[in-house]
This record gives C-alpha cells, sequence and structure tokens, in this order.
C-alpha cells in the first residue's frame, strides 16, 4: 500500500463494556494483519502515558476527584493531543486499530447524567472512524470475566446505564458483533469487517471528521 496518492490506512475503533474483550480482541487483529504484512499499530484510549492521561488515571483509580465536566473534557483533549500523529500515520498508509474512543468518551459521561450534544460537543472534528467494531456484550455476562478491578466505573449498574447510552451513539460505521462468543469466533467475524474496511481505505476512501 502507499503507491496510489489517495491510498491510506484506516482508522478502525473498537469500543464496548469494560471486559467485553476489545484488548484481546485488538491484539490479535494487530498479530494477524501484521503477518498479512500491513503496516498497522495498536492504540488505546485513555492513553495514560501523557500528562493529561496522568490525570485521568489517577481519576480513574479514585486517586483524584474531578467535576464530571472536567474528567470530559480530559478524556477528549486526550485524543485532541493524538489527533495529528493520528492523521500522519493514516495518510502515511498505517492502518490504527483503536482501543476506545469519542464513544466512551460520550457513553460514559452521558451514563453519568450529562447532556449528550454537550458530550458530543469536543469531540467535534476529531477524525471519524471508517469502521467502529462494537463488542456487544450483556453487562452481567461481561462482570463474570475475571471480576472487575477496584477502577470508578467497573460497577454492573453503571454499567447498565453505558450500554444504554452506547446504543444512541450507532451509525453506518458501526458493526455490532456479539461479544459472548468464544474468543476465536468473535475475531473471525473481526477480520471480515476488518480487511473490507482496509481495502476501502487503500483505494482512495478520504478521511472525515467526527460530528460536523
Ligand atoms: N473512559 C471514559 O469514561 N471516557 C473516555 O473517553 C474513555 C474511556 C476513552 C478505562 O478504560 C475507563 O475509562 C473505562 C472507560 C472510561 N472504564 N470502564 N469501564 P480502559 O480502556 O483502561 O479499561 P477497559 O476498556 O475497561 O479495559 P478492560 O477491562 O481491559 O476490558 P477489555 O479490553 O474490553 O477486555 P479484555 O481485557 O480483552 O478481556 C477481559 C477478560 O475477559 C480477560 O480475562 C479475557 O481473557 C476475557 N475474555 C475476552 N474475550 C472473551 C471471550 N470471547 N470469551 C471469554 N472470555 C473472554
Amino acid at each position: 500500500n502507499g503507491n496510489r496518492d489517495n491510498s491510506r490506512g484506516a482508522l478502525i475503533v473498537l469500543e464496548g463494556l469494560d471486559r467485553s474483550g476489545k484488548t484481546s480482541q485488538s491484539t490479535r487483529l494487530l498479530s494477524y494483519l501484521e503477518q498479512q504484512g500491513f503496516s498497522v499499530e495498536s492504540w488505546r484510549f485513555p492513553d495514560r502515558s501523557t500528562c493529561v492521561g496522568e490525570m485521568i488515571s489517577s481519576y480513574l483509580a479514585n486517586k483524584s476527584q474531578l467535576d464530571d465536566r472536567t474528567i470530559h473534557l480530559l478524556f477528549s483533549a486526550n485524543r485532541w493531543e493524538k489527533r495529528s500523529l493520528m492523521e500522519m500515520k493514516l495518510r502515511s498508509g498505517t492502518t490504527l486499530l483503536v482501543d476506545r474512543y469519542s464513544y466512551s468518551g460520550v457513553a460514559f459521561s452521558s451514563a453519568k447524567g450529562l447532556d449528550v450534544e454537550w458530550c458530543k460537543g469536543p469531540e467535534m472534528g476529531l477524525l471519524a472512524p471508517d469502521l467502529v467494531l462494537y463488542l456487544n456484550i450483556p453487562p452481567e455476562k461481561a462482570a463474570e470475566r475475571g471480576g472487575y478491578g477496584g477502577e470508578r466505573y467497573e460497577q454492573l449498574e453503571f454499567q447498565r446505564k453505558v450500554a444504554q447510552h452506547y446504543k444512541m451513539l450507532c451509525d453506518a460505521t458501526w458493526k455490532i458483533i456479539d461479544a459472548s462468543l468464544p474468543m476465536e469466533d468473535v475475531e473471525k467475524q473481526l477480520r471480515e469487517f476488518v480487511m473490507d474496511c482496509i481495502a476501502t481505505c487503500q483505494i482512495g476512501k478520504p478521511l472525515s471528521q467526527l460530528w460536523l
């Protein structure tokens, strides 16, 4: 790839509740695509390695308290600080597999009671994903997987609300996958969607902006 003018990498996002299998599937997809010879990277949000990411991490670990709007804006800023790098990678032909993105931002904050449109505001103008893989799992079933850790938001009742709020964000770029199936079956479905998506980006699908 990379020899046609408008050829680019694909922006592929994995979304879903805590324990839905995003990290596992993104690792599997990464090695599959590497084996196929694609230029590909695996990213995740929050990116805890930046200064903003450290503030988010401390909040999630309950080591600091922040107003709901403040933490919402920090999650968003954490995506904005990676936007130009993201665009550069995509334009140079690298496909990005991104574990959580703006949909997590809006679903989690609106599940706390913030207005959905207000939540979308700071996400507008970020790069729009070419494909969103939503790993769909009943919150009860996700909770059974290894149990929740001690982070904020890792509570069944709250995850139920988040699931409802995710549903409101579903658009044409979403594929909903049954994530309660065995890992191999989930992976097989994801591979097909991903390969199709990469092909359309290679032939020059333009990059677009989110929610504008
Ligand atoms: N958050 C936010 O509020 N606003 C934002 O803008 C963003 C995030 C970006 C931290 O995210 C929190 O930040 C998150 C949302 C909020 N809070 N919650 N909840 P994070 O990314 O750091 O944490 P996470 O996404 O919740 O990660 P996770 O716990 O690692 O979940 P996962 O990646 O989806 O699952 P996994 O690690 O691949 O799998 C979990 C376990 O299930 C593991 O033992 C697997 O072996 C097992 N598993 C996976 N798939 C299967 C299948 N198919 N069958 C059986 N068992 C399986």
